[in-house]
């Protein structure tokens, strides 16, 4: 059989240093899906409970490996599938390749059966390429054009494919004529540093500042060294965005942790009392948690000029690779000597550390999550892969789990979707089998497809050098973020139609796979719990009974918030007295923060 457009276009897949995709079949990809049939020995094909996975999973890929992932998709609803789970990957900024079947080109224009206009379909999140081909000489350059823009705009872009296509023979190399393309492959990743003339103003701004506040997000995961060598020099507190949780390790005195809804008092007090604000790869967007205008002086760097100044007025808008601007930053700086607004932070976050350790030890009915967190910390494994779902685990990711380093940890930053927790947990298991990785997710995100997905664990376990994954389900029988948000945000009682969630048996049903399921309802089993799960030989579900009334909230709430709370109380919270009793518990932890 001669090669076809199907076969070529795994054969370039493959050059491009793909090696797995991750997908699920339907006619409108036969060609490439008997291609990837063909081509096992150069790529893998994964398949998933649900195309929405897939996009999930070449997300992850990206943000764990720095290469591009790839997902493919048949035409019509397999294409429809996969777009939250690239619109996870656009808003994050990773690349990733969508690669989409559709009708024979003959019926198009039709109104034929799963004939979606997915031009117009993935304008939006492909806006940087999106194209179909129609003829087999265009494959090599739509190829090679969607990997190169995916990678150099750090986004998604799309091929479509129509199903007659990739059945034709291949053209690796059109006609030289006019009217034809003549692609190549790769990509590197250029050098980007500021002008010295720059370098030098945001210095100035640096140097003249006494109380030099940091905040870091994705775009620092790769300069630890370098943003701890600028703290040290300016004297600063560094706070994370939700996306740079692994950029810093959490053991650093000088590290606040997580900023914003889910974050911590200390950052909050940093970014409060700072005069001086560096913002290194981040976008974090609530205006609410920065300083006020006019407090500070800032200096942002971005790789994407796109992304800076949109989130505090800066004075000095650096275009950069962090690393390597920071470094390039080093020589204009001077070493501030008076430590003081350093030791203050210090200071709060050491209190902050304690009154954490007490709010996860208070008693909860029957368990209180924050402890679920605070045990692990210091059982997590080197090198674990850590991947928390949107929910109120994300709160707990952020605030309670001691990240060290070596270390990668991540979640849907901007979309902030429910459900890629377990998703992304696969993904890291593919990429790196030799390595731990735990997916935190509620029982909602659960529900919705994490338990379609652990039927994908099942699966392909067996593959992985070290088979331990772990999920943990925070089982509290609620969709408990959005409630707590309907309460302190809305001042509305938990509508127990929309928030209650069905009672399912998590660890039960982990067993019926093969793999290996924990139930733990008493806070004395939690330790143990996670003792079992990451000495175990198969993949583990640990189902945790978890109390809905313990608050996930802010660090500090504001007097409306108090308010629309309190109101919702009164109102006739079907959750009233649990929350009473915990919010006391809490009031009490903040006020005595190093008891028991
Ligand atoms: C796809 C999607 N649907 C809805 C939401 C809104 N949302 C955010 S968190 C959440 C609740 C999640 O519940 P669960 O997974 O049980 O976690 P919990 O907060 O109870 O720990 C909801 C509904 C969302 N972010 N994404
Ligand atoms: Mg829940």
């Amino acid at each position: 059989m001669s090669e076809t457009v199907g076969d070529f276009l795994l054969k370039r897949l493959a050059e491009w240093g793909v090696r797995r995709v991750y997908g699920y079949p339907g006619d409108g990809i036969n060609g490439i899906i008997g291609a990837l049939g063909r081509a096992t020995d150069e790529i893998q094909f994964v398949q998933v409970r649900h195309e929405e996975m897939a996009a999930f999973m070449a997300c992850a890929h990206a943000k764990f490996t720095g290469e591009i992932g790839v997902c493919t998709a048949t035409s019509g609803p397999g294409a429809i599938h996969l777009l939250n789970g690239l619109y996870d990957a656009k808003m994050d900024h990773v690349p990733v390749v969508a690669i989409v079947g559709q009708q024979a080109r003959a019926a198009m224009g039709g109104s034929y059966q799963q004939e979606v206009d997915l031009l117009s379909l993935y304008k939006d999140v492909a806006h940087e390429y999106v194209q179909m081909a129609s003829v087999p000489a265009q494959m090599r350059h739509l190829l090679d054009r969607a990997m190169r823009i995916a990678q150099a705009e750090r986004t998604v872009t799309c091929i479509v494919v129509p199903n007659d296509v990739q059945e034709l023979p291949a053209i690796e190399q059109p006609k030289r004529a006019h009217g034809t393309v003549h692609s190549g492959i790769g990509y590197s990743q250029p050098r980007v540093i500021p002008s010295d003339l720059d370098l030098l103003r945001a210095a100035d701004v640096l140097n003249s500042g006494e109380k030099v506040a940091m905040l870091v997000g994705a775009g620092a995961l790769h300069a630890t060294d370098e943003v701890m060598m600028i703290a040290e020099l300016l004297g600063a507190g560094v706070a994370k965005a939700l996306l740079g949780k692994a950029a810093l390790p959490d053991d650093l005195p000088y590290v606040t942790g997580a900023i914003g809804l889910l974050g911590t008092k200390p950052s909050y007090d940093l970014m409060m009392d700072c005069d001086t604000l560096l913002m290194v790869g981040t976008s974090f967007p609530y205006s609410e948690f920065l300083p006020k205008e006019g407090q500070a002086r800032a200096v942002q760097i971005d790789i994407d000029g796109r992304m800076l100044g949109i989130r505090y007025p800066t004075e000095v808008n650096l275009i950069g690779d962090s690393a390597e601007t920071l470094r390039a930053l080093v020589p204009y700086l001077k070493r501030k000597q008076d430590r003081s607004w350093r030791e203050g932070v210090e200071k709060g976050v050491r209190e902050w550390w304690q009154l954490l350790e007490a709010k996860a030890m208070d008693e909860a009915n029957p368990i209180n999550p924050q402890r679920v967190f605070w045990e692990l910390s210091p059982r997590l494994p080197e090198n674990c892969i850590l991947s928390s779902d949107s929910g109120s685990s994300a709160n707990w990711f952020a605030r309670d789990l001691k990240i060290r380093r070596g270390m990668m940890a991540s979640l849907s930053g901007n979309l902030a979707t429910m459900g890629p927790g377990v998703p992304y947990t696969m993904a890291a298991k593919f990429a790196f089998p030799e390595r731990v990785a735990i997916a935190l997710v509620g029982d909602g995100a659960m529900q919705m497809n994490g338990s379609g997905e652990l039927i994908t664990i099942a699966k392909y376990w067996k593959q992985w050098s070290d088979p331990r994954l772990i999920v943990l389900v925070l089982h509290n029988n609620d969709l408990n973020q959005v409630t707590w948000e309907q309460r302190v945000l809305a001042g509305d009682p938990k509508f127990q139609c929309s928030q209650d969630l069905p009672d399912f048996h998590y660890a039960q049903y982990a067993e019926s796979l093969g793999l290996k399921g924990i139930l733990v309802d008493t806070p004395n089993a939690i330790g143990r719990a996670w003792d079992e799960a990451l000495a175990a030989d198969r993949p583990v579900v640990i189902d945790a009974i978890t109390d809905p009334d313990v608050p996930p909230m802010p660090p500090h709430i504001t007097f409306d918030q108090a308010r629309a709370y309190a109101s919702a109380l009164f109102k006739g919270d079907p959750n009233e007295r649990g929350i009473i009793r915990q919010t006391f518990r809490e009031m009490v932890d903040a006020i005595l923060p190093s008891k028991g």
